[in-house]
């Protein structure tokens, strides 16, 4: 307990001297940054990160700032030691050692401004090391409003460049694009929609708004899909922005409710998750009511998750903490708290990698943020 409270006392003490340290030698650029070519911005960060890094290695394991200054991060991946996030704006950021490389993403269409829009899901391939290609999600201002796509990009001559569209027209409105992509361990390409505003898109099977979808990496549809010929692997999802496999492949989702009413589910194929018919804790025989949900009274704002053996970690935005969800005993608590609004996790091996999102209009960004995080595992025993 004392070893807590000390632990707890030297990261305020830390905290307190790393916001002096930000705020005496670098002046709140954010703006200027987004503006200058990568190069630039790439200086002017390194010498933070550097600074930040030397000065984490006296408390050790328990937390370090691996990136600072990000615009609006969104996913995180990772190949060997080397760190790629999905900005929103239409950049990526690539992170190794410390030091914060930005690059362009060239799109085929231009992308939407709209809340929560722009470049959201991102995953490497899966030989990313010999072709440097991924597949990303965004929402582009299509003929009818905002409009989600989830093409390949390639990395060359330090620019991202789409080159091929794996999927179009998945709908969007003005809020709930979804967004998130993951790998699954069967090699698939998962990616979860929102129901675009018009909850009733949800239940149709014949959208693709409102589900999880499941496809081959070139973005032909599995011939093992729960039914033949459509993307849809799951149905009947507000907003989920979470995707996670445990060890023995049980799949789960976390998901925006409607005002509170948060959700993280079990993903079985070919299921109804309910959406706009019951949410939270209501059931409804046909529909899957939820393993974990925030209740009508409370709001997590969940959004990417990771797992580690019997435990999931969900990402919070308006509820701003990471919650770990115990499948063992069935319970949830806060595992990370005071660094504002979290956007996804990240985990490997015995650590967990955070990014906060205070960037993205409705939190309250310090100089320093938007950061990448890590922590060990162990320091939530
Ligand atoms: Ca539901």
């Amino acid at each position: 307990m004392r070893r807590k409270k000390e632990k707890k006392k030297y990261l305020l003490l830390f905290t307190t001297f790393l916001l002096i340290l930000v705020g005496c030698t670098t002046p709140d650029k954010t703006e200027e940054i987004s503006e200058q070519p990568t190069d630039e911005a790439t200086e002017e960060t390194i010498g933070e990160s550097q600074e930040t890094a030397t000065t984490e290695e006296s408390i050790s394991e328990e937390l370090t700032v691996l990136g600072e200054k990000l615009q609006t991060p969104w996913s995180i991946t990772k190949s060997d030691d080397v760190f790629y996030l999905t900005e929103r704006e239409g950049t990526i950021v690539k992170i190794e050692n410390g030091e914060v490389e930005r690059y362009e993403v060239q799109l085929e269409e231009e992308l939407s401004t709209v809340a929560e829009a722009g470049l959201l899901g991102f995953v490497l391939d899966l030989d990313f090391e010999e072709n440097r290609a991924a597949i990303a999600y965004y929402t582009y201002e299509g003929k009818t409003g905002p409009t989600n796509r989830i093409v390949r990009l390639v990395f060359e001559e330090n620019t991202w460049t789409e080159t091929n569209l794996l999927l179009d027209d998945i709908p969007s409105g003005d809020f709930h694009h979804g967004g998130r992509l993951a790998l699954g361990p069967d090699e698939k390409l998962y990616a979860t929609t929102g129901d675009a505003t018009v909850p009733e898109l949800a239940q149709d099977m014949d959208s693709l708004a409102g589900k999880i979808l499941r496809m081959n990496l070139d973005g032909s549809i599995p011939d093992d899909n729960p039914t033949s010929d459509s993307y849809v692997y799951s149905s009947g999802h507000r907003n989920a922005q979470g995707l996670t496999w445990l060890e023995d492949g049980t799949m789960y989702a976390s998901e925006h409710g409607n005002q509170a009413n948060d959700e993280v589910n079990v993903i079985d194929a070919g299921q109804n998750y309910g959406w706009p018919i019951i949410e939270g804790e209501q059931a409804q025989e046909g529909l899957m009511t939820p393993t974990f949900t925030s209740g009508p009274d409370r709001t997590w704002a969940p959004s990417g998750m990771a797992s580690y053996e019997d435990k999931l970690y969900v990402a919070g935005l308006r509820g701003q903490a990471i919650y770990e969800f115990d499948l063992g005993i069935g319970e949830y608590r806060e595992v990370i708290t005071d660094y504002g609004r979290i956007r996804t996790i990240y985990i490997e091996e015995d650590h967990l990698y955070y990014i906060t999102n205070n960037t993205d209009g409705r939190g309250n960004p310090t100089d320093a943020d938007d950061r990448l995080f890590r922590i060990g595992l162990s320091e939530f025993e």
